[in-house]
């Protein structure tokens, strides 16, 4: 797919999730400089920051698209010919995607080690690292039980309890609502991210602040999964994360409330690093306060300053 069919794709939420939509804006990278016509350097180098700007203004909350996109024009400027940058960029994507896939794997591993035999855990949403390290636990002969919340407004949990179900994992599907009722039968929390900010905040699914402050009343260790292109090297510079509002539409039906009656809704929420135990990343698990050190080291300081604006 093309960078505007990506875009709508992404925006209309068909495509979604903080790594799918990376991989995906990736991919878009990739297709649109391998369909690049002509020979005029300056010329593709354009269509490709521009290709960029339309997908990563599709979903304005998730670093992961952002990190994923500079990824796949890194070292664009130095190239010599359009075919130079054709290859450039077809490689960086292959490369982020094979990472990004690895990386979940990983995070797998490690996250798995923090579940015993016999656990309960409490996912939100649908996260594809949190649902790894489900996974791969049950994989690993544990016996366990999931909760998953429904995730109003768009019910991504139905997509998670269909995932665990499939792979024979006993998962009870909850309202948002009930999870303080439920918390006290939990063992372990485990989210995704869409945004790690260098100081430690999680930016992800509205109502994970919520599940944080149930888990930390009843003592339950609330962990976080999440790829290093997760982390944000743009607030390191002093940029707040933009919350997403969307549409009232995906919360109410036209004619269901009077029209003076104003509907908001915002699609994330920011958990403070105080009530994160642990990050489950592929370079192994750290404190949220040690954000802005996987920023600087893992993404690297010439990443990061040469990737500013
Ligand atoms: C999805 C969501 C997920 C993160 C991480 O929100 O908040 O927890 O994106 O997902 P939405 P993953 O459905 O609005 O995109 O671990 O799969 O990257």
């Amino acid at each position: 797919m093309n960078a505007e069919e990506t875009a709508r794709d992404i925006e209309s939420m068909k495509i979604r999730g903080a790594g799918r939509i990376a991989r995906a804006g990736v991919e878009a990278m990739k297709h649109h400089a391998l369909s690049y016509k002509g020979s005029d350097l300056d010329g593709f180098q354009k269509e490709m920051q521009e290709a960029r700007d339309v997908v990563v203004n599709s979903r304005p909350t998730a670093i992961s698209l952002w990190n994923g996109l500079q990824s796949a024009l890194k070292g664009l400027e130095k190239v010599t010919d359009v075919e130079e940058g054709k290859k450039l960029v077809s490689s960086n994507a292959d490369l982020f995607v094979r990472d990004s896939l690895q990386a979940m794997d990983r995070i797998g591993q490690m996250g798995s080690r923090r579940i015993s035999d016999g656990d309960t855990v409490l996912t939100h949403c649908n996260s594809h690292a949190a649902i790894s390290v489900i996974k791969t636990a049950h994989a690993q002969g544990k016996r366990i039980k999931v909760y998953a919340t429904e995730s109003r407004p768009w019910r991504q949990g139905i997509l998670t309890v269909n995932e665990l179900a499939k792979e024979g994992i006993d998962v009870t599907l909850i309202i948002d609502g009930a999870v303080r009722s439920v918390m006290r039968k939990v063992n372990i929390v485990l989210v995704g991210a869409d945004t790690i900010t260098s100081s430690g905040v999680l930016i992800n699914k509205i109502g994970t602040s919520q599940i944080a402050l149930a888990a930390q009343e009843a003592r339950v260790p609330f962990l976080v999964c999440s790829e290093t292109y997760k982390f944000s090297p743009k607030t390191l510079f002093g940029d707040l994360v933009h919350i997403e509002e969307r549409d009232a539409g995906e919360i109410v039906k036209e004619g269901e409330i009077p029209s003076s009656v104003k509907v908001f809704n915002p699609v994330f929420d920011a958990t403070p690093p105080e009530y994160i135990d642990t990050i489950v990343t592929e370079i192994g698990l750290i404190p949220p306060f040690a954000a802005y050190e996987v920023i600087v080291k893992k993404l690297g300081s010439d990443y990061v300053f040469d990737n500013m604006e």
